[in-house]
């Protein structure tokens, strides 16, 4: 039988070029992120709601780890291969989003246990999705018990405010928001949090650190930590928080060693352009873009969002702008999903959930049917198997103010993804030139084109996006049902001759 496997794929090889796919390395571009406020995202065991109170947006709403490993099939569905947990460490009382830190070994109480966190990693990996921890080492909550004990006062800054935000040592030894400001030049200190780094590692196997307030921390910290942490796990994934809207201010902190970085410039300007119609897409995408390749080594890890917990999230941005939120949500998407960087969802941006400023969009989740549900589904799937768009070069092809079309490719993959994002039904006509000569363009969103169509003219109805997969045309295309027609002849010959052969041996 071996034989004839073996035959088969000589023949597909000869008749049709075609080589089997080798099983390629998973690098963290690959990735596609889903990014869950624990508290906030599915209570899966009642018996840890101490306090919870859902009609106050600042007290405990049920959330835990039992509740995310049911939901792990859910969001592996939805095209996710990694999830960003906010901080898993035990909080001072209120601090249900995990940023006020009262033990830096221990589990917060009301999301489970270390036994049920390894358990979620385990889970998670089962499934191929590969688990980001939160980490906070700029602070401690406001009441940690180093505070009070006479021997860990070294262990924190000067209890001034930061005020200038254009001094980066007033950044970076000031307390933000009030909060303890820890020491990290301090060498007790400095171990501690490397030591505490490595163990989570260590003791629960996750993939990578989303590194919270990076700036606030000094870059020489960053560089120790960024080498010791890595020497703990292969191909362990470091994303910062840098909030600053300067890409080169952002971009200095790669040298310390953190891989990728929360890209506020990319949110920025998405979040500004799809919220409404009718804005230049193309010109301002690509600048971010152009801008990241000449200040990274690998712009392609970068994280791109177009919500998170500290921002109003973008069904709101619509909704002030007076605009359908679905029909917005969806340019966003399908731009974010088609461009190079790993796409950030933060939970509920399925459900279009919507939420003003830090805690309104922190709502809970809820778990139903929904369009863009199905829509972020869809587009997962398209970037999972296509790496042109994890890999490859973009180029904008086409732009007016609201549309755009947007090339990607990698080896012999060409996407290209169109963009309408005005209150007008387009028609683009690109040239031989542009795509090549003989091509067709095969849907792959669907969204509203649903034929394949030979040729070079793309048009998108108002306010809705496709993404195609550029293909060989219509002539070489008909040579297929002769290549299998040849195919099958020949391999039926194969069988038939074994078979044959095998019923001459059994008669000696
Ligand atoms: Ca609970
Ligand atoms: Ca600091």
């Amino acid at each position: 039988m071996k034989k004839i496997i073996s035959a088969f794929i000589a023949l597909l090889v000869i008749c049709f070029g075609v080589v089997p796919i080798q099983a390629q390395q998973q690098s963290w571009q690959d990735e596609i992120i889903y990014f869950i406020m624990i508290d906030r995202f599915n209570n899966g065991d009642p018996s840890n709601d101490y306090e919870v109170n859902l009609d106050d947006p600042k007290a405990y709403h049920g959330g835990d780890i039992q509740g995310i490993i049911d939901k792990l099939d859910y969001i592996k569905e939805l095209g996710f291969t990694a999830i960003w947990l906010t901080p898993i460490v035990k909080n001072e009382p209120g601090g249900y989003h995990g940023y006020w830190t009262e033990d830096f070994y221990e589990v917060e109480e009301h999301f489970g246990t270390l036994e049920e966190f390894k358990n979620l990693v385990q889970e998670a990996h089962d499934r191929d999705i590969k688990i980001i921890l939160d980490l906070v080492v700029n602070h401690t909550g406001y009441h940690h018990p180093w505070i009070q004990d006479p021997e860990k006062q070294d262990w924190f800054h000067e209890d001034i405010p930061i005020i200038s935000w254009d001094n980066q040592e007033n950044v970076e030894d000031g307390r933000l928001a009030g909060l303890p400001d820890l020491a990290q030049e301090n060498p007790e200190t400095r171990k501690y949090l490397l030591d505490m780094a490595k163990w989570w590692i260590e003791e629960t196997d996750i993939d990578g650190y989303r590194l919270d307030t990076v700036k606030h921390v000094p870059k020489d910290f960053w560089e120790e930590f960024a080498s010791e942490v890595k020497s703990v796990k292969e191909n362990f994934f470091l994303i910062g928080e840098v909030w600053h809207s300067d890409p080169s201010y952002v971009a200095d902190y790669a040298k310390t060693g953190i891989d990728s970085f929360v890209d506020y410039p990319f949110f920025n300007e998405a979040t500004r352009i799809f919220s409404q119609p009718n804005q230049e897409i193309g010109k301002y995408m690509s600048g971010i873009w152009k801008r990241n390749v000449s200040l990274y080594e690998n712009p392609y890890v970068l994280g791109n969002f177009i919500d998170n917990h500290d921002n109003k999230r973008f069904t709101r941005l619509a909704i002030e702008k007076d605009q359908d939120t679905l029909t917005q949500l969806k340019q966003a998407l399908t731009y974010m999903y088609s461009a190079p960087g790993i796409p950030i969802i933060y939970y509920g941006t399925e459900i279009a959930l919507d939420g003003g400023d830090d805690p309104d969009n922190r709502r809970m989740m809820e778990f139903k049917d929904h369009e863009l549900v199905d829509y972020i589904s869809k587009l997962g799937e398209i970037r999972n198997s296509h790496r042109a768009l994890t890999y490859g070069e973009m180029e904008v092809l086409f732009e007016q103010a609201g549309m755009a079309i947007i090339q990607r490719t990698f080896e012999d993959e060409i996407i290209i993804t169109a963009i309408n994002n005005t209150t007008s039904d387009q028609t683009v006509s690109l040239s031989e030139e542009v795509l090549g000569e003989n091509i067709q363009l095969q849907a792959l969103l669907k969204e509203k084109i649903v034929t394949e169509k030979d040729g070079y003219e793309i048009s998108i109805p108002k306010q809705s996006s496709e993404i195609y997969l550029v293909e060989e045309g219509t002539k070489q295309m008909n040579a297929l049902p002769w290549g299998i027609a040849v195919m099958s002849i020949l391999v039926i010959g194969l069988i038939a001759l074994i078979s044959r052969k095998k019923v001459i041996k059994n008669r000696n």
